[in-house]
């Protein structure tokens, strides 16, 4: 038998299935202790039934994958991830308002206002919003005070006009409008989707103290990933199910939505979305291997199918 001494050859694995397991369940029992029953108790249950109804948890998880990146511990970034994922849902119930979207499902269970009555979702969705502000201020610790400050000022213009709301307000506008050009819909997405994806980079990048050269780099990340996300889930709205989705498939066809699928095909979606991946891809290199999880996340982006 040949007898070698050569070491085995060392290759760097990273097993996003178990990171994202791992991340999601600090993630999950972050929420959970976040908000708890309190009075008026049905308010509490409202926001409490929509931010713990699951989801994918992909916001915080690249806010912590962020700040683990530039080498801090990813407990600085905890109560700015749990703030986004509140954001995130209070958007979500927004969303599916019968004044916006009009949707019965979402996560796989009832919407907010088919639980607790279309008044109380509203407020469920601002109480949400405001605790989102609240927890950050009052729960990030051992942290200069002027990064705090910056990370309430990028989630608030996430939330504004140039970012969830003025997306939305386009959105609705260009409703049942044949023409809407791929820049009009890119311009949609780069706020309703894409604001809330980049601040959630740019805080975990914050937190951990980037410079801007860092914080430029990691924005074009998010700036791509977003895109390729909206992408994949205008194509997920045509292909897979209901059951997949945990909301209503084919919302965007009833609904007259312009989509990437409408204006360029499912295969040509699909091509655009893995070309934004590769760019975000490229902005990483400088970090190696440390960039493997945001690398992978990137890449579950185009993959996912829900
Ligand atoms: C009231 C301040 C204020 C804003 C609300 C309603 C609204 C303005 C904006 C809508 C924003 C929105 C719902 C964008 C869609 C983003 C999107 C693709 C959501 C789906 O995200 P996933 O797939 O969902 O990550 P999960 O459930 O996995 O978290």
């Amino acid at each position: 038998m040949l007898q070698t001494n050569l070491k085995p050859i060392v290759t760097t694995s990273f097993n996003l299935k178990i990171y994202l397991a791992e991340k999601k369940e600090l993630v999950e029992k972050a929420l959970d202790n976040s908000l708890s029953i309190s009075t008026p108790e049905k308010i509490y249950q409202a926001m409490r039934y929509s931010l713990l109804a699951g989801g994918k948890r992909l916001r915080p998880i690249l806010c912590l994958a962020t700040t683990e990146l530039l080498g801090e511990e990813e407990k600085i970034a905890l109560p700015t991830a749990c703030a986004l994922e509140m954001i995130h849902t209070m958007s979500l119930i927004h969303d599916d308002l019968p004044a916006m979207d009009n949707d019965d499902y979402r996560r796989g269970r009832l919407t907010n206002h088919k639980v607790y009555g279309e008044d109380i979702a509203i407020l469920a969705g601002d109480g949400l919003l405001a605790y989102a502000f609240e927890y950050v201020a009052e729960n990030t610790k051992n942290i200069p005070p002027e990064r705090i400050v910056k990370v309430l000022g990028i989630l608030g213009k996430a939330v504004g006009a140039d970012g969830l709301v003025g997306g939305q307000v386009m959105d609705l506008e260009h409703e049942g409008n044949p023409d809407v050009t791929a820049e009009t819909l890119t311009s949609i997405h780069r706020r309703k989707t894409g604001a809330l994806l980049e601040a959630c980079v740019s805080c975990g990048a914050v937190l951990a103290g980037a410079d801007a050269e860092d914080l430029n780099r990691l924005s074009i990340y998010a700036q791509n990933i977003g895109l390729a996300f909206q992408i994949i889930d205008d194509i997920l709205d045509v292909t897979a199910t209901t059951e997949e989705l945990g909301k209503t498939a084919g919302k965007d066809i009833s609904a007259q939505k312009a989509t990437y699928p409408k204006l360029w095909g499912i295969e040509t979606s699909q091509k655009k979305a893995d070309e934004l991946i590769d760019s975000a891809i490229e902005h990483l290199a400088i970090y190696g291997d440390k960039s493997l999880p945001l690398q992978a996340i990137a890449k579950y982006i185009v993959e996912r199918k829900n």
